[in-house]
């Protein structure tokens, strides 16, 4: 019997791979995200909407401005798209500073 060693080049299929591969499946889930949404309503100033779409969406005035006209005409828009503390958080803020301020401006989340 040889007791060469034997050569890469000499054997088909040597790729290092020695065969138990049976599961690709990973398991490490991404976490679920969570769009949240602004709702039209006839009360809601235009200026307030936007000014809270700057205040706690970070968007510039004019993103603000397009964003809120598009919530006006289609009835709602998504504003973001957070992890699930993130996104009740950002609910919870706009619905607190739209009641203190007596609009009502309705902002939601569902996963997506
Ligand atoms: N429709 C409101 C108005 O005409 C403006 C508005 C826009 C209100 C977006 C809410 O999410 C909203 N004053």
């Amino acid at each position: 019997m040889s007791m060469l060693p034997v050569m890469m080049s000499d054997k088909k299929d040597d790729d290092g791979d020695v065969g138990v591969v049976l599961e690709t499946r990973q398991k490490t889930k991404k976490p679920p995200m969570y769009k949240v949404m602004i709702l039209n309503d006839d009360y809601t100033p235009m200026e307030f909407v936007v000014h809270v779409l700057e205040r706690f969406f970070g968007m510039t005035h004019a993103q603000a401005f397009e964003l809120m006209l598009t919530v006006h005409k289609k009835g709602l828009a998504v504003v973001g798209v957070f992890s699930f503390e993130v996104a009740e958080t950002k609910v919870t803020q706009v619905m607190d500073f739209a009641q203190r301020h007596q609009h009502p401006l309705q902002c939601t989340m569902e996963k997506e």
